[in-house]
């Protein structure tokens, strides 16, 4: 197993000083309890923020050093500016409101950015620091979006998996966002992104290709020349801690004294941290509606809801509390009695015993976030019932009504709705809650959070790390060979290598800088140049016809090779399939605005650069599989192009002009080919050995060198000139 670098904004201890000195332990949480054993195991690190330990004096400090290495835990210490600005304002009231869905709670003013930026370079910074070839990062949640690029930025080649522990909002939400771009940007310098949900993954698919333009195929998106993995694994908790937990005698005779004390009275239980996501006042409205309209239940009915305090420094945090404390005496107010009232709340921590005596208490459980990501409270209160009884009611908007589909779901904003649900969940049979917790069980304890660290790992390590890159040196290599050979023999493609993408494909013509670049490359001893285009050939005739070029037109099919002489077309090609297809794209044309039919001799080409990012693609992947299914062994290929659907006779490709053109070449003659999309690494593939070619853009190629994009491609050309 290789070392394993956790980050995530906090470790997983607390520091605690008294006058005996000071301590730090391990904390339980879920993340933490699961990423134990592989944690250490790999004899890694966990890098992480220990919390404010500014108020300890210098050799207390020393030793909260030397137990946190004692634990393999690095502190990356955050100023109070740092926790004021990155922690809570951009981490907590800009990313947190906006992935739940509650765009209007973000401050109207962008000010936090910059640190949220440079606390996640600086984290970034610190595990570069501590990094050994070989080892795996797994950066965890949403205070953390840029590291996995900035990791990327300084080890190119390192292992780098990221879980987004919160909703991922759908794009529509997400681009809102002033930093949006940025944001993903920075989840994509990691080699696998997870999510609780396929919905989440969803969401996020169509985000980048709203805001990039990036097409994701099945569950990979190819980004910056690497291939990024998207992945629902959904959390789990440690179900067999929770469920010895719940079987303890001390804890069994917690459940019997809570039980006791509600033998005329039903338990409702509702646990949570005291956040706006959480859904409590709604929960407490449903719980007012159904005293309200069913008198029968009330004194029959107690509500127990413990709150552990949250993010208290945030001032949202501040008025929902008081929004809380105020439903709770109205409801009290108005249904209490002298004896008992209906809502017993309790604003702090309950540790992990109190919690699973109230778990194995309680009649019904009310989860009913308005969004959350996941939600462990549920899974935990059914680990925490083997006796197979309670009711578990579930908000659908919660990550855990994917996987726990045998509970009463509910919509947190359909308040009767869930008094209903309430209601039913109250009254329901033995034998249905038996059935429902069995399989709520079931689900719980196989897919536990040890599952959850395994398949998130073992995907982690499946993905392909990245060749060594060819830095944009390796052009200067090239450029180097090129001038010193004695020929030069040099095919060039022309869109998106000579020229930038245009709109519409008539708009691309040559400038005055390039034909002058093309006339004096050709004119340079020993040097010829041919233009291999998918270009139709009446076009390269009228930009680059008067050029002492070769010319070469639909990937192939028609050549032109001295100037002066007639285009021939490769033999033995047949196009009578074009009458079949032609009406097939123009049908797509005419649904997709925007989309254009382009046809050539020997083939039909669908355009949708102008159209809709997102239903563009959608529509050419539907022609794509429209036209494999009806042509599939036909005289013709469909090729994906960028923003185009090709279709064009078999076996016509632009590796089929080097044969002709090499032929009889004088020797040592160095063969040079250049090329930015999939037709041209074709024309890679052919080339002759010792031959270079040249990528120029981000994609998977199997050339040697890269160059980026139409201005350095002809940088390099200049360069020749010059040399
Ligand atoms: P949270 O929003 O914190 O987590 P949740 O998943 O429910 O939500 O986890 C809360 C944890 O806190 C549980 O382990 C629970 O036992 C504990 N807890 C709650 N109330 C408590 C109390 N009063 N006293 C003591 N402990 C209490 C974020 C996301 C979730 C996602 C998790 C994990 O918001 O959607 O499920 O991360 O990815």
């Amino acid at each position: 197993m290789s070392r394993l670098l956790l980050v995530s904004n906090r470790l997983p201890v607390t520091v605690k000083a008294d006058k005996e000195g000071v301590s730090v332990v391990r904390s339980a949480g879920g993340l933490a309890t699961g990423l134990r054993g592989p944690h250490e195991r790999s004899g890694g690190l966990w890098i992480g923020w220990p919390g404010d330990v500014s108020r300890l004096t210098e050799a207390q400090r020393a030793s909260v050093e030397a137990q946190l290495a004692g634990l393999r835990c690095v502190p990356l210490h955050l100023s109070a500016s740092e926790v004021s600005r990155y922690y809570e304002g951009y981490s907590n009231q800009v990313l947190w409101p906006l992935c739940h869905y509650l765009i209007d709670r973000i401050p109207r003013q962008d000010r936090d950015w910059d640190v949220y930026r440079k606390v996640n370079e600086r984290f970034a910074d610190l595990v570069a620091r501590h990094y050994q070839p070989g080892d795996t990062i797994w950066v965890h949640d949403y205070q953390l979006m840029l590291v996995p690029a900035f990791l990327r930025a300084r080890l190119p080649q390192a292992r780098i998996g990221y879980f987004h522990h919160i909703p991922f909002p759908s794009s529509e939400i997400f681009r809102s966002l002033p930093h949006r771009g940025e944001l993903v940007r920075g989840l994509l310098g990691a080699d696998l992104i997870g999510f609780h949900t396929f919905a989440y993954v969803r969401h996020f698919t169509s985000t980048l290709m709203r805001l990039l333009g990036l097409e994701t195929v099945v569950d990979r998106v190819d980004h910056d020349g690497r291939e990024v993995r998207l992945g629902a694994f959904p959390m789990g908790i440690d179900a067999r801690a929770f469920e010895d937990l719940a079987n303890e005698p001390a804890v069994l005779e917690e459940v019997r004294v809570h039980r006791e004390k509600s033998s005329e009275q039903r338990l409702v239980l509702g646990v949570d941290r005291l956040d706006y996501t959480k859904g409590i006042p709604r929960r407490l409205v449903a719980v007012q509606r159904l005293l309200e309209r069913e008198p029968a239940w009330r004194g029959r009915l107690r509500f127990v809801q413990v709150a552990v305090p949250s993010r208290t420094g945030v001032a949202d945090y501040a008025a929902y509390r008081e929004k809380v404390d105020e439903l709770v005496g109205r409801i009290n107010g108005l249904y209490g009695s002298v004896h008992n009232v209906p809502v017993h709340y309790l604003y702090r921590s309950f540790n992990e015993r109190q919690l699973a005596a109230l778990y194995r208490a309680a009649d019904v459980m009310l989860v009913t976030p308005i969004r959350d990501g996941m939600n462990l409270v549920a899974k935990e209160f059914c680990a925490a019932r083997p006796d197979e009884d309670g009711v578990l009611v579930l908000s659908e908007f919660a990550g855990a009504a994917d996987e726990l589909a045998d509970a009463v779901l509910v919509n947190p904003y359909d308040v009767e709705g869930m008094a209903d649900a309430l209601e039913a969940a109250l009254e329901m049979p033995r034998e249905e809650r038996r059935a429902r917790m069995r399989h709520l069980r079931a689900r719980v304890k196989e897919y536990d959070v040890h599952w959850w660290v395994g398949s998130f790992l073992d995907t982690l390590q499946a993905t392909p790390t990245l060749p060594p890159r060819v830095e944009p040196a390796g052009a200067e290599v090239a450029l180097e060979r090129m001038r010193k050979a004695e020929r030069l023999l040099l095919l060039i493609d022309y869109d998106g290598t000579l020229v930038p993408f245009a709109p519409r494909p008539e708009l691309a013509a040559p400038d005055a800088e390039l034909l002058d670049l093309l006339q004096r490359l050709a004119t340079r001893p020993g040097t010829r140049v041919h233009i291999v285009s998918g270009r139709p050939r009446e076009t390269l005739e009228a930009w680059l016809g008067a050029l002492p070029v070769g010319l070469h037109a639909e990937h192939g099919l028609w050549s032109r090779p001295v100037p002066g002489q007639p285009w021939k077309a490769l033999e033995g090609v047949t196009t009578d399939w074009k009458a079949l297809v032609r009406p097939v794209l123009e049908a797509f044309a005419s649904r997709v605005p925007g989309a254009l039919v382009e046809e050539k001799s020997a083939s039909l080409a669908w355009h949708y650069r102008q159209v809709d990012r997102v239903f563009g693609a959608r529509q050419a992947r539907e022609l794509r599989l429209h036209l494999g299914e009806v042509f599939a062994q036909g005289p013709l290929e469909v090729l994906p192009g960028d923003k185009v659907v090709e279709v064009r006779a078999r076996g016509v490709n632009k590796g089929r002009v080097v044969g002709p053109i090499t032929e009889g070449m004088a020797p040592g003659t160095l063969v040079a080919a250049l090329g930015d999309d999939r037709t041209d690494e074709d024309l890679f593939a052919a080339l002759p050995e010792g031959s270079i070619a040249i990528h120029a853009g981000g994609k998977d190629t199997r050339a040697g060198y890269r160059v980026n994009g139409p201005t350095e491609v002809r940088q390099v050309l200049s360069a020749l000139l010059t040399g």
